[in-house]
């Protein structure tokens, strides 16, 4: 998936949008409500949707925004357990949608990374050295990197992050701000939900790859984390 087209494992155009490059993309199973997975994207042509909600399988926009220019960063991930799945919300959009693109409520203060960190599956969010956690009258500040820098100017993202280890909450690489070491940091949090690691999930691996391709983006996994999630399928990996 790329931008406004899907591949096919053949080789051939799945499909495409037409809506052209976009600064953000995520791909999940963003509604656990619907069959398959969902992809949101940010557009940034005028004559363009400003960001789009479609059935990962076969490009049908499911809901979309008015055309605003270039609408420079977007992100979608169960952010907010007061909605059923993930929450969407974009620079040039007001408020957060839900699945159906309704507004449900206020703009997180960030549009950036994303990251597990606390106990909860909801997801939090992660812009340059600091993870906050989402609320409707503000964020709750869980992590603030002492001594580290973001990277990519504005965009102020991780070197990397991404669940690589101990259990599923996921790890976050910054540098030192002398640019000398990398520094990984891991929850000291608990949690009583109980899932393989992230890695396992074939879809997650690839997107902690594409971390450093393109435009850096967080990854997902190729099912729902969040509240109220079912057991995810145990993970089809054979170890030799
Ligand atoms: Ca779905
Ligand atoms: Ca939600
Ligand atoms: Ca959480
Ligand atoms: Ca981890």
């Amino acid at each position: 998936m790329y931008g406004a087209a899907t591949i096919d494992d053949n080789g051939r155009l799945l499909y495409s949008t037409g809506n052209g490059h976009g600064d953000a993309l995520h791909v999940s199973d963003l509604d656990p409500g619907r069959a398959g997975l969902e992809v949101f994207k940010v557009d940034e042509d005028a004559s363009k949707p400003s960001s789009w909600f479609a059935d990962a399988r076969t490009g049908q926009i499911l809901w979309s925004t008015p055309a605003s220019g270039d609408n420079g960063r977007g992100v979608s991930a169960d952010i907010w357990a007061g909605s059923p799945g993930a929450e969407s919300w974009s620079s040039a959009v007001a408020g957060l949608a839900n699945t159906r693109g309704q507004n449900v409520g206020r703009k997180p203060s960030s549009a950036n990374f994303l990251a597990w960190w606390d106990g909860d599956p909801v997801r939090e969010l992660l812009d340059a050295t600091r993870i906050d956690k989402y609320g409707t009258g503000g964020e709750t500040r869980l992590l603030d990197g002492s001594q580290v820098a973001s990277n990519n100017g504005t965009k102020s993202t991780p070197a990397l992050s991404g669940d690589i280890l101990g259990d599923w909450r996921e790890e976050v690489i910054w540098r030192t701000t002398d640019s000398r070491a990398l520094r990984i940091y891991s929850t000291p949090i608990p949690t009583s939900t109980r899932i393989h690691t992230l890695m396992h999930d074939p879809q997650y691996r690839v997107a902690v790859a594409w971390q450093n391709t393109a435009y850096n983006q967080p990854p997902h996994p190729g099912f729902f984390i969040g509240d109220g999630m079912t057991v995810p399928p145990p993970p089809n990996i054979y170890l030799r």
